[in-house]
């Protein structure tokens, strides 16, 4: 007979065992673990550590909590318009020297307090004043490093803005040196130049006594020259800071030079070239200005205070270049004048090309 022995239980099969066992062919034993108990999570023991603690204590804390509550509540429902207003704030209202700086702001406001000193006049520290009236706005001259507060930092009878026209050495003789050529090429040289002129007009035109014609320079005038096939809006611009933006909208009159019909200069400037980025109708106005020849015809329209519109006749008289800082583009009191200028050659900003029409009247 076989023992057990030599033929061992784990050999056998299922049925076999169940014979041995005495248990009917088609038990199933059951094979069931026992459930491991949870173990409750950090959280919750937390939870329960603070509530035992608090307990005790929840008939002090009743009132007060209901009062955070509704304080809370009330103020945001008083003040939803505010806090909506702090949060866009936050969010999306940077101010324009926050755009413009990035991440020098920090540099800067450290590199103009060394020219002013205890001075917190935000619009003097701005980055787009020109405290000198060189051409250079403050954030200008901080990547040049030039002087802020003077007009000519090496005294050489050439404003900073100019010899950054003329790529001259700001700060000595000479051409720039390869490091201010870098550090000069995000430059807007078309708003420098611009703010050159602008602020050599303006100059003129404080010291003269020309008798003002009462017009509404809130409506766009508009330039009309036949030989060119050519008809734009003039905007009249008021301030240096938004010629950029007004020349994307037709041509600019410098504030401060003579209006249509005044003795004087009325400088008129538009685009010959501009940045390939700036997409607009205007970037080549003026880039057929010197097609112009003496006895040519040039109109100007303008809304007067009592909403009628005035229509002026210029003609053609001559030609000449100018550096832009040159006032004689800007003087000429002996008769009523319009300048038309622009950047020449085109694509550079080294000089004004200035045709000028003396008025006729029709
Ligand atoms: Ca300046
Ligand atoms: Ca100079």
């Amino acid at each position: 007979m076989q023992s057990y022995l030599s033929n061992p239980i784990n050999t056998r099969s299922p049925k076999e065992i169940h014979r041995i066992l005495k248990l009917g062919d088609n038990v199933v034993l059951p094979l069931q673990a026992e459930p491991m108990p949870r173990k409750p999570s950090k959280l919750i023991l937390a939870g329960s550590w603070l509530w035992r603690k608090i307990k005790p204590h929840t008939p002090k804390l009743f009132y007060p909590v209901v009062f955070i509550v509704a304080f809370a509540f009330f103020y945001t429902l008083f003040n939803f318009s505010s806090l909506v207003s702090q949060v866009d704030a936050v969010f999306n209202n940077q101010s324009q020297d926050e755009v413009i700086l990035g991440e020098d702001i920090g540099d800067y406001y450290e590199w103009i307090s060394r020219y002013y000193f205890a001075v917190s006049d935000k619009k003097l520290l701005s980055a787009t004043n020109d405290i000198d009236e060189d051409g250079l706005a403050n954030y200008d001259e901080f990547v040049l490093q030039t002087n802020p507060t003077v007009l000519d930092s090496d005294n050489d009878g050439v404003s900073d803005g100019l010899e950054v026209i003329n790529q001259t050495n700001p700060w000595g003789q000479g051409s720039m040196t390869q490091d201010q050529l870098k550090s000069s090429e995000p430059l807007d040289l078309i708003m420098i130049n611009n703010r050159i002129s602008f602020n050599i007009a303006n100059h003129q035109s404080n010291a003269s006594n020309n008798p003002k014609i009462d017009y509404d320079l809130e409506k766009h005038g508009t330039l009309s020259i036949p030989k060119l096939n050519l008809q734009v809006p003039i905007v009249w611009t008021k301030d240096p800071a938004s010629f950029s933006e007004d020349l994307k909208n037709g041509v600019v009159h410098y504030p401060g030079t003579a209006l249509p019909g005044e003795p004087g200069v009325v400088y008129i400037a538009g685009h010959s070239s501009d940045y390939i980025w700036n997409n607009h109708p205007y970037t080549r106005v003026f880039a057929k200005l010197n097609f112009l020849e003496p006895g040519d015809d040039v109109f100007v329209d303008v809304t007067g205070a009592d909403g009628q519109i005035r229509n002026f006749r210029y003609v053609v008289t001559e030609e000449n270049v100018y550096n832009p800082d040159d006032q004689a583009q800007f003087i000429d009191d002996s008769t009523a004048k319009l300048n038309l200028s622009t950047c020449w050659p085109i694509g550079t900003q080294r000089d004004r090309y200035v045709v000028s029409a003396v008025l006729e009247g029709i």
